[in-house]
């Protein structure tokens, strides 16, 4: 494949000194580690946790331990390039940033002056995640352009709506606080992989003698120590949830008095509760109804109770209901108000700050498109978008209906940017690329969404090569478009100190704010509540209208289908099923964070089937196979396992093409449906079938 790009040096001085840097990790990870990196002649040559923030208790991911390999990859885009070649070959010539910068800013006027500025489509998600590479600069850029507006909803959009639906932005459990529990239910969710610090938390818990319980239809890590694991079919959580709340409300173990004072819709909530006995629910999630009555009487006898609610759940056709009602279940059965009891899902709420809103402008009416679409709006939205622009984002590889995507990305007529550190899949199509600092070459700074801590970023190495930050290039942009004011903060310090001002605290100690500046300059890292971390309904409540938990929100139950709390069968039930009778989920594995990382693992990858399945179908372990569907087919390994229950398969998140035979991932098998909350990616509700080829 054609390749120009320069390569990154080598060291060359195996006796020059090395120096010790303080910072932390903004990946998307509910973690947020302080890290110590080791930096010897601009190279990162180690990287390991620190105690600053007490949750990462000086270890980390074997993801970032090893992050100074990505820094310093050869598939590091080291400087602006023009494409060459035809669009996916990955065949640039490299121009210099004075040549890129105009020749975007040209682009973008023309397509403003030709098409409208609807006519571009910033696509952001994840990236570095700080508070300077996202929503900053960048917003203001597009605002004022005028450009579309990016519904981002490929994670965490169908919960979102259900917490702050039920909740307002009230922040869950600290992570910390597991460790009193007496009973954990973690549903939906895999920290052993995804959030590693919570483990070492559990299995204390676990042995002063808490109980633990797994919702999921893999048998993960934590599942084989629990005392109790589910495996339910996916997308029926929310009938699993609806039986217990039945439960309680029928053996008279719902707390009447919390939901008197501190809910309304209870009695609305216990009536569509009704359908969903316990055998009820166990015959559609296929689960034993036994282990479902030991759930609810654990549950409500065991105090304090924590349920960490994950993402794995969220991801179908029922995710936003299934999530409301798992976090209705503190509320029903009185866990809250005790350290240890409660819920966790994401913390974000923690921080009240939001980038965009530093330059105090109103969101321009403009035409807003959902990321879970791209694939089909690029190919068939009127008027079409002509100028596509990615940055902290591979949707090539991270959104549903892969093929779409793909032939969108092929068009001649679309012109794309891809910002990136790395040479992404989605890189190799664009028409321009432009090389991105990574947060151990630019400052930033990061709230976690598990652990509470705010943490700064410093930059412990300089960019490789010609790479710029986010918060530089959307800011020159800016300025050679125009679009620039005045009174716009300029510089990180300024950004800086207008965000931490405008800060509110979910608390009640809103003083705090305007000194979050010092404290963070001071110690380094900051939380919500100082000395002690918070527990919901002591030190935080609901930030409803009316203080209140809402159970059956009326906005919620406008925006589902057919109502909140109503079950729709995820194919098990309807044609699909029948032709395509296993249930695909695709969960995240250690190698990536997302598909961050992706080009450190070449392996090929193995699609997990139960043996019984696998029997079925003829399939011994390390065939080649091909897993298909009515929207495209992925050519991997097979590989036979217990950890996954029949009738599911599991092909991983975050794979690169170069992980498969023919350059398909899951996400080309995924449909881009809507989960029923938040225009939600349902990445788990995809039904497959697997051949040997
Ligand atoms: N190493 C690593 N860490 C990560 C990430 C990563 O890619 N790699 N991603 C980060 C990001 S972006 C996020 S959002 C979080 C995600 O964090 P998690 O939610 O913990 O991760 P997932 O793997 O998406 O899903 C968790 C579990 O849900 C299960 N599951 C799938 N479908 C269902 C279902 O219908 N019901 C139930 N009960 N369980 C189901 C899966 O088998 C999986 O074990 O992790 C973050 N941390
Ligand atoms: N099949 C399947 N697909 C999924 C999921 C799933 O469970 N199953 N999970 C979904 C989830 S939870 C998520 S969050 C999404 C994530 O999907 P994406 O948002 O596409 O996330 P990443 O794949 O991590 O891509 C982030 C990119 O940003 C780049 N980057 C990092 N920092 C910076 C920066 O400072 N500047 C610039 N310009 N670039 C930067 C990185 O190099 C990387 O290429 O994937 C979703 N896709
Ligand atoms: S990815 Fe998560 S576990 Fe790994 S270093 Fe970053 S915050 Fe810590
Ligand atoms: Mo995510």
């Amino acid at each position: 494949m054609p390749q120009t790009l320069p390569k990154p040096k080598q060291p060359t001085d195996e006796s020059a000194p090395s120096m010790s840097h303080l910072t932390s990790c903004p990946l998307d990870c509910p973690d947020s580690c302080s890290l110590e990196v080791t930096v010897k002649e601009n190279r990162v040559v180690k990287i390991e946790g620190s105690r600053r923030n007490p949750l990462t208790s000086g270890f980390i991911c074997s993801k970032v331990s090893k992050f100074g390999r990505h820094v310093h990859s050869d598939k590091r885009i080291l400087q602006p390039a023009r494409r060459r070649g035809a669009k996916g070959s990955a065949d640039f010539e490299p121009i210099s940033w004075e040549a890129a910068m105009t020749l975007l800013s040209q682009r973008l006027e023309e397509t403003v002056a030709t098409a409208g500025a609807q006519a571009i489509l910033p696509f952001c998600y994840g990236g570095s995640n700080g508070y300077f590479s996202q929503d900053a600069t960048d917003a203001r850029l597009f605002r004022r352009l005028g450009a579309c507006r990016l519904e981002r909803a490929i994670c965490a959009a169908p919960s979102s709506r259900a917490y702050k639906g039920l909740y307002g932005h009230l922040p869950g459990m600290a992570p910390e606080d597991f460790e009193h529990s007496r009973l954990i239910i973690v549903w939906g969710a895999n920290p052993s992989v995804s959030s590693i610090h919570l483990v070492p938390i559990i299995q204390r818990a676990q042995a002063s003698g808490a109980k633990l319980v797994v919702i999921d239809p893999r048998t993960t890590g934590l599942a084989k120590k629990a005392d109790l694991h589910l495996a339910p079919l996916p997308g029926t959580d929310l009938v699993l949830a609806l039986a217990l709340i039945r439960w309680l409300f029928d053996n008279h173990l719902a707390d009447v008095d919390f939901l008197q004072r501190h809910t309304t819709g209870a009695e609305e909530l216990r009536r569509r509760s009704q359908p969903w006995t316990l055998e009820a629910a166990a015959a559609v999630s296929g689960v034993e109804a036994s282990d479902l009555l030991c759930l609810a009487e654990l549950y409500a006898t065991s105090s304090p109770a924590a349920i960490r609610c994950g993402w794995g759940s969220e991801r179908n056709r029922n995710g936003g209901s299934a999530t409301a009602a798992i976090i209705a279940l503190p509320a029903v059965a009185g866990k809250f108000a005790q350290r240890g009891g409660g819920y966790m899902m994401s913390n974000s709420a923690a921080w009240q700050l939001d980038p965009s809103a530093v330059d105090g402008e109103p969101e321009p009416s403009v035409r807003s498109l959902n990321m879970v679409r791209l694939g089909r709006d690029l190919l068939s939205l009127h008027p079409p978008i002509e100028l596509l622009f990615v940055y902290n984002a591979n949707p090539l590889m991270t959104l549903p209906e892969q093929g779409k995507v793909r032939k969108g990305l092929e068009r001649q007529d679309l012109f794309t940017v891809v910002f990136d550190q790395v040479m992404t899949d989605t890189a190799r199509y664009a028409d321009l690329v432009l090389p991105a600092t990574t947060f151990l070459e630019h400052r930033d700074l990061r709230h976690g969404y598990g652990t509470m801590a705010l943490q700064p970023i410093e930059p412990v190495i300089p960019p490789v090569g010609e790479a710029r930050s986010n918060f530089e290039v959307f800011g020159e942009l800016c300025r050679r478009l125009g679009l620039d004011r005045p009174t716009d903060a300029l510089d990180l310090d300024t950004f800086k100190h207008r965000l931490l001002a405008q800060g509110s605290l979910p608390t009640e100690d809103s003083g705090q704010a305007n000194h979050l500046g010092r404290a963070l300059d001071q110690d380094a890292i900051v939380f919500p509540t100082s000395g002690r971390t918070p527990i919901q309904f002591v030190d935080l409540f609901p930030k409803t209208e009316d203080g209140k938990i809402h159970l059956v929100p009326q906005d919620l139950d406008e925006e589902t289908p057919e109502g909140l709390y109503t079950y729709r069968p995820n194919g098990h039930g309807d044609g699909k099923a029948m032709e395509f009778p296993l249930a695909m989920v695709s969960a995240a594995t250690r190698f990536t964070i997302s598909s961050t990382l992706g080009h450190l693992n070449r392996r090929i990858a193995e699609v997990e089937v139960h043996a019984d399945d696998a029997a079925a179908r003829g399939l011994a372990p390390g065939d080649r196979v091909r897993v298909w569907n009515d929207l495209g087919e992925v050519h991997c390994q097979v590989r036979l396992s217990q950890d996954v229950r029949p009738g599911v398969v599991q092909l991983p998140k975050g794979l690169w093409s170069h992980n498969t035979y023919n350059g398909n991932t899951s996400n080309s098998l995924v449909p881009a449906s809507y989960a029923d909350l938040g225009g939600g990616a349902c990445f788990n509700d995809a039904r497959v079938e697997v051949t040997k080829i």
